[in-house]
């Protein structure tokens, strides 16, 4: 399942998203249990939530020929919050216990930068932190994820109760195979 992140928290973009056909959505910067309720509202329909209804022009609903896609769309959703800031994780458990939260994702970088880590994602405070919070995101019943360095890092993670690790990105990998394919053509 294509896990999707928009540019912003906003429900304008998750609604785009979901029209198109997305199910799975990281949903960044997210601060308080307010604002994961306002989220979750956006990816649901009248009356659970704020979803704007566009019926048949949606590829969601496979051009109106799902006849129960308003009914049901919400069963087959995944709403994951991403808490990156010291806010945030002052309030991670009841933004984990937020119903329609299915997940929280640790965003080390901008929570390295929140701390007075700019920079430095992998500083023993920020790492610490992350590992803190685990087990309130679990008690709540939903599944943790962070981003890790590398292989022996997201082994690391998954040790720790992480589930959903983001490892390795589209563009690390594809300036890696450049400077790769430019060295060997350097006669
Ligand atoms: C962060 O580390 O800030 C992220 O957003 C990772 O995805
Ligand atoms: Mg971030």
């Amino acid at each position: 399942e294509p896990v999707v992140r928009p540019a912003a928290s906003a429900p304008v973009l998750i609604k785009q998203l979901l029209d198109v056909g997305f199910r799975t959505l990281l949903l960044p910067m997210v601060d308080t249990p307010e604002q994961a309720a306002r989220l979750v509202a956006a990816t649901r329909f009248p009356p659970h939530g704020i979803r704007g209804v566009a019926g048949s022009t949606t590829r969601a609903s496979g051009f109106g020929t799902r006849t129960d896609y308003l009914a049901t769309a919400h069963e087959e959703l995944c709403v994951i919050v991403q808490i990156e800031s010291r806010t945030g994780l002052e309030h991670v458990a009841e933004i984990a216990a937020t119903p329609g939260v299915d997940g929280v994702f640790i965003g080390p970088g901008d929570l390295a930068a929140s701390l007075g880590h700019l920079g430095d994602p992998g500083h023993p405070e920020v790492r610490s932190a992350i590992e803190a919070a685990l087990p309130e995101i679990r008690k709540a019943g939903k599944f943790a994820g962070t981003f890790a360095s590398g292989p022996q890092d997201a082994r690391w993670w998954v040790e720790r109760g992480v589930t959903f690790v983001s490892v390795g990105s589209d563009v690390a990998l594809l300036a890696a195979a450049c400077r790769s394919l430019r060295a060997a053509v350097d006669f």
